[in-house]
C-alpha cells in the first residue's frame, strides 16, 4: 500500500499560490476584536499553507447553524464572492462537522477545510523525519476516517492544494478497513521509535534537560540559536520547528541539554497532540521549561493560556517554568514594558534577535542549578589525592585546608555526583568522614 504522505512535489503541484477566503464566526465565545485577531492568525496558517487570502468574512452568531454552521445570508454572499474572484477554498477558523463541510461544498463549489485540516496540512508538509512524517501521518488518518464518505467524493472532484496533502486520488478505493490497518502499523512504528528514543535518552540522564517551549512563532529556534550559537531553522511561517533539537548550553560550570519544541496553537488538534507524544516527553520529562512568549502581539495574555493548557494536556504542567518576554526590540512603548513588568515581575525580558537578555535568561538557568547543589565538608587524609582531585573537576572548592595528615574540604557539589564520591570514599577505607 501507497504511503499516504505524498512526496514533495505532489505537495506543491500547483505553482501559483490557492485563493482562499477566511470565515470566523464572534458572539458565541468571544467578541469582534478577538475574532479579528484570530482571522489574521488563520490568515498566517494559510499563508504558510500556501494560501493567498482574498477576503475575509466575519458573522456575528449566538449558535452554529447545524447545517452549514453559518446563516444562509452570509453563506450567499460568501458563495457570491467565490465565484466572482474564483476562490479555491473556503478556510474556517473553527472546525466543522463532516455534514456542515459537505453542505457548504455542495452549494459553494469550492473545497471547504477548518482549522484543524489547515494545521494538519502544515505539519505534513513540513515533516522531515520518519518519527514526524509517521506521527502526521498517524494524526491526518485519524482525523480523517469518521469524515471518510466527504473525503473520498471530495478528492475524486479535487485536484490537489491545501487540504488535501494526505491520501491522493489513487487511494480513493481503499477502504476503512485498509486506513484500520495502516493507522495499526503505524502506532507500532511510532513505539519502536519511542523505544529507540527512550535507550538515547538514558545516556544523557546526567545533564539538565531544559525545553524551550511557546506558542508557534514566538521565537523559541531564534532564541536557540541566540544561546546555543547554532544554526537551527528560524521562519516567519507557523510550525517551522516540528522534530525537537537537542543543543549543549554552557550554564557556569555546567553543561545543560536545552530543546527546541514544536509550537503550540489555538485549537491544536487533539489527534496531533496524542501523536506527537514522544515528541512531547521530551517537554515533560523536562527538569525546567523557559516559555518563550511574542510580547509584540496583542494576543500574549491569551498564548499564555493555551499554551499553559497545552502543557496541562501533555502532563507537563508540574515543570517548573521561566517566562521570556521575546521581541522586545519591537517595543518602543515604555509605559507598556513596565505594564508587563508589573503584570508578570518574573519574567525575563528578551531579544533573540538583537541578542538582548541572553545573560539573564542563563542567570536565571544557573539559580535554578543551584537548586541541584549541595554544601558538603569532607575531612581526608592527605594522601587521598584521587578524592581531592576528583572534587577540583566537578564540584566548586570553597575551602581547602591542610591539617598535619589530613585535609578538609568544604565544597558545593551537583548531586548528581554524590554517588561517585560515595564509591570513591568507600574505597579508600581510612579515617574519612563528612562533617556535614
Ligand atoms: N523582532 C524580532 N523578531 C524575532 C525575534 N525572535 C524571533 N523573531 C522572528 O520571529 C519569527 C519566528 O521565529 P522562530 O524562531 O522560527 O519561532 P519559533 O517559536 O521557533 O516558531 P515555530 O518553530 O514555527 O513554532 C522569525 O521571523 C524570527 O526572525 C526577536 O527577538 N525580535
Ligand atoms: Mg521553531
Amino acid at each position: 500500500m501507497n504511503n499516504f504522505i505524498p512526496s514533495q512535489n505532489q505537495l506543491h503541484h500547483k505553482s501559483e499560490q490557492e485563493r482562499v477566503v477566511l470565515v470566523g464566526v464572534y458572539g458565541m465565545q468571544y467578541e469582534r476584536d478577538i475574532a479579528d485577531e484570530y482571522i489574521q492568525e488563520l490568515e498566517l496558517l494559510a499563508a504558510t499553507a500556501g494560501g493567498k487570502t482574498i477576503e475575509k468574512f466575519l458573522q456575528n452568531r449566538d449558535h452554529p447553524e447545524p447545517s452549514t454552521y453559518i446563516g444562509g445570508g452570509k453563506l450567499n454572499e460568501i458563495l457570491e464572492f467565490v465565484k466572482a474572484e474564483q476562490i479555491d477554498a473556503i478556510i474556517f477558523d473553527d472546525d466543522l462537522t463532516a455534514t456542515q463541510s459537505r453542505n457548504i461544498e455542495q452549494r459553494t463549489k469550492a473545497k471547504v477545510l477548518d482549522r484543524s485540516n489547515l494545521i494538519l496540512d502544515i505539519f505534513a508538509s513540513h515533516a522531515k523525519t520518519s518519527a514526524a512524517k509517521t506521527q502526521v501521518e498517524l494524526a491526518q488518518l485519524e482525523y480523517l476516517l469518521p469524515r471518510l464518505t466527504r473525503y473520498w467524493t471530495h478528492l475524486s472532484r479535487q485536484k490537489g492544494g491545501i487540504g488535501t496533502k494526505g491520501p491522493g486520488e489513487t487511494q480513493i478505493e481503499t477502504d476503512r478497513r485498509l486506513i484500520g490497518k495502516r493507522i495499526s502499523m503505524l502506532k507500532e512504528k511510532l513505539r519502536k521509535l519511542d523505544k529507540q528514543r527512550k535507550v538515547q535518552r538514558k545516556g544523557r540522564v546526567d545533564n539538565l534537560r531544559i525545553s524551550l517551549v511557546g506558542y508557534t512563532n514566538a521565537g523559541k529556534s531564534s532564541l536557540m540559536n541566540a544561546l546555543t550559537e547554532s544554526g537551527v531553522k528560524v521562519e516567519n511561517k507557523l510550525f517551522a520547528t516540528l522534530d525537537s533539537t537537542v543543543r549543549k548550553l554552557r550554564v557556569g560550570k555546567e553543561d545543560v541539554l536545552l530543546s527546541d519544541t514544536v509550537g503550540f496553537i489555538r485549537k491544536l488538534p487533539h489527534r496531533l497532540i496524542e501523536s506527537f507524544k514522544s515528541t512531547l516527553d521530551e517537554i515533560r520529562e523536562s527538569d525546567l521549561l523557559l516559555h518563550v512568549v511574542d510580547a509584540t502581539s496583542p494576543l500574549m495574555d491569551d498564548y499564555i493560556k493555551t499554551v499553559h493548557e497545552t502543557l496541562r494536556e501533555i502532563g507537563a504542567d508540574q515543570v517548573p517554568e521561566i517566562m521570556i518576554f521575546n521581541k522586545i526590540d519591537g517595543i518602543q512603548d515604555a509605559e507598556f514594558l513596565a505594564g508587563l513588568k508589573r503584570a508578570y515581575p518574573d519574567a525575563i525580558p528578551a531579544s533573540a534577535l538583537r541578542g538582548m537578555g541572553l545573560e539573564s535568561i542563563k542567570e536565571a538557568v544557573a539559580c535554578r542549578l543551584e537548586e541541584r547543589y549541595i554544601e558538603k565538608e569532607l575531612i581526608l587524609p592527605v594522601e587521598d589525592q584521587k578524592v581531592v582531585s576528583f572534587l577540583h573537576d566537578v564540584a566548586q572548592i570553597d575551602k581547602l585546608k591542610y591539617h598535619e595528615d589530613k585535609i578538609s574540604v568544604h565544597f558545593k557539589i551537583n548531586r548528581k555526583y554524590l554517588g561517585v564520591l560515595n564509591g570513591l570514599l568507600e574505597r579508600s577505607d581510612k579515617d574519612l568522614s563528612y562533617v556535614k
